[in-house]
C-alpha cells in the first residue's frame, strides 16, 4: 500500500461482532490499522476514522440463546469489553463508532431503491423460509458498472478469486449459494424478513426484518465518508465475500467505488489453526490483562509481525516483547535528541513502506545499542518516549 500524503484521509475498518471478547486476531487487525492512522496523523493529515459494530447477526443470536443471555446485553457487554481492551492497547478510537441496529432506518430506503432500480429482487418463500427476503443481483450490478464505464465491479473485483473458488468460500462465510430462487448462487442477502423468535425492525415496504451483513457496512461507510475514501480495512477473512459485496453494493448505490484501497491484515493463529470464536481456540486480551500482562508488551508482540502476514501467537513471542520493552525503557536514559531525530527518519521510512512495523522495531533495537555509549538528556528521553507513542502506540512512560 503506497498512499500519497493528503490533508484528509478516510478510513473504514470493519468492527467486531460482539459475542465474545477480543482475541489476539482482532487485536492484531485493529493495531494494524491504528498504525496507519498514526502514520497519517504524523504526516499531518486529518483522519476520518469510522468503525462499525455488527450488533445484530446470526452468530450473536445463536450465542445469546445458547448461553441464555439477552442478545442485547451480550452485544453491549462484549462491545464495552472490546473498547476497554482497545484503550489498554493504545488503539486510537474511531471518530464514529456505529452500530448496525442504529443504522437500520438508513439501510431500509437504500434497499428499497435497489429494488426499484432492479438491482435487487425478492426470493419466493419455501417450506424453510417465508416470502419476502431480498437479495442483491451481482449480475445486474456488474452490468450496471460496465455500462457506466466506471471501474468495473463484479465478483472477483477485490478478491481476484476465480468463479469456482468463490462459491465454497461464500458458503463458509455466511452466504447461502444453494438457496432456491436466487438468480446467481453468489447473490448476497440484503433483507431478511422476520422469523419466529428473531428480533426484527420496521422495514417500511420491505416488511419487518433485519438487514444482511454486507449492506450494513456499505451504508454506514457511505453515511460517514465520501466515496471513494482512502482505505477500507479488515482481516483477510473479510476479503471475500464481505468486502467484495459491500463494495458492489456501494458502487451500485453511489456510482463510484467505495474505497481506493482495500487492505487486509493477516490471520493470527494458535497452534497452527486460525484463532476464531467459532473454533474456540482463543487467547483473549482481557485474560492476559487480568493476569497482569503489560498491554504495551502485548502490542509489541503483535508489532513484531508484518500486518499482512499470517502468524501464530506464542508465549515466546510475548516473552520476547517483554525483553524488548525492558531494553527500550532502559535505553531512554541514554537518549539524545539528535539520536532520536535520526531514529525517527528510519522509523518513518519503515512504516511508510507498507507499514513495516518489524523493520521499525529493529531500527529501535539498533538505536538502543548505539546509544549505550552516549550521555542521555531529559529532552532526548522525552522525544524518544513521544516518538514511540505517536508512531508505534508503545508507551514507555506512564
Ligand atoms: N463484524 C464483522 C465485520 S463487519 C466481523 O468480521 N467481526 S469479527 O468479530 O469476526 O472480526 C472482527 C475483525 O477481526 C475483522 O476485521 C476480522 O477480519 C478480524 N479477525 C477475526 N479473526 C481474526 C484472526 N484470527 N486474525 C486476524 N484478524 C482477525
Ligand atoms: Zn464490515
Amino acid at each position: 500500500m503506497e498512499l500519497p500524503a493528503e490533508p484528509r484521509q478516510g478510513l473504514y475498518v470493519c468492527g467486531i461482532t460482539p459475542y465474545d471478547a477480543t482475541h489476539m486476531g482482532h487485536a492484531a487487525t485493529y493495531v494494524a490499522f491504528d498504525l496507519l492512522n498514526r502514520l497519517w496523523r504524523d504526516a499531518g493529515s486529518t483522519v476520518d476514522y469510522v468503525q462499525n459494530v455488527t450488533d445484530i447477526d446470526d452468530p450473536l443470536l445463536e450465542r445469546a440463546s445458547a448461553t441464555n443471555v439477552d442478545w442485547m446485553d451480550l452485544a453491549r457487554s462484549q462491545t464495552d469489553l472490546f473498547r476497554t481492551d482497545m484503550e489498554a492497547l493504545n488503539v486510537l478510537a474511531p471518530a464514529h463508532y456505529v452500530g448496525a441496529v442504529e443504522s437500520i432506518a438508513a439501510i431500509v430506503p437504500v434497499i428499497e431503491d435497489l429494488l426499484k432500480r432492479n438491482l435487487a429482487y425478492h426470493v419466493p418463500g419455501s417450506a424453510a423460509d417465508p416470502d419476502g427476503d431480498v437479495y442483491f443481483s451481482v449480475d445486474r450490478a456488474s452490468d450496471l458498472t460496465r455500462a457506466s464505464g466506471a471501474d468495473q465491479w463484479k465478483p472477483g473485483f477485490i478478491s481476484h478469486l476465480g468463479e469456482d473458488e468463490m462459491a465454497p468460500i461464500f458458503a463458509e462465510r455466511g452466504g447461502d449459494p444453494a438457496r432456491p430462487g436466487k438468480h446467481n448462487p453468489l447473490d448476497p442477502l440484503l433483507w431478511r424478513v422476520a422469523r419466529q423468535g428473531e428480533p426484527s425492525w420496521d422495514g417500511a415496504s420491505l416488511g419487518a426484518g433485519r438487514p444482511g451483513w454486507h449492506i450494513e457496512c456499505s451504508v454506514i461507510a457511505l453515511q460517514y465518508l465520501p466515496a471513494p475514501f482512502a482505505v477500507q480495512g479488515g482481516g483477510s477473512d473479510l476479503t471475500f465475500p464481505h468486502h467484495e459485496m459491500s463494495s458492489g453494493h456501494a458502487q451500485a448505490i453511489s456510482g463510484v467505488p467505495l474505497a481506493r484501497h482495500y487492505a487486509h491484515a493477516g490471520m493470527v493463529g494458535l497452534d497452527g489453526e486460525k484463532m476464531s470464536k467459532s473454533r474456540g481456540n482463543l487467547v483473549l486480551v482481557s485474560a492476559l490483562r487480568e493476569a497482569g500482562t503489560d498491554p504495551a508488551a502485548i502490542r509489541l508482540a503483535i508489532l513484531a509481525n508484518h500486518y499482512r502476514s499470517d502468524w501464530s501467537w506464542t508465549s515466546q513471542g510475548l516473552e520476547a516483547a517483554h525483553s524488548r520493552l525492558d531494553a527500550w525503557r532502559a535505553a531512554l536514559a541514554t537518549a539524545t535528541v539528535e539520536s532520536v531525530e535520526n531514529l525517527l527518519v528510519s522509523m518513518r521510512e519503515a512504516l511508510a513502506d507498507d507499514l513495516d512495523a518489524p523493520a521499525a522495531l529493529l531500527a529501535v533495537d539498533r538505536w538502543c545499542t548505539e546509544t549505550a555509549h552516549r550521555t542521555g538528556t531529559d529532552d532526548g528521553a522525552q522525544l524518544a518516549a513521544d516518538a514511540f507513542d505517536a508512531l508505534l502506540g508503545i508507551r514507555l512512560k506512564d
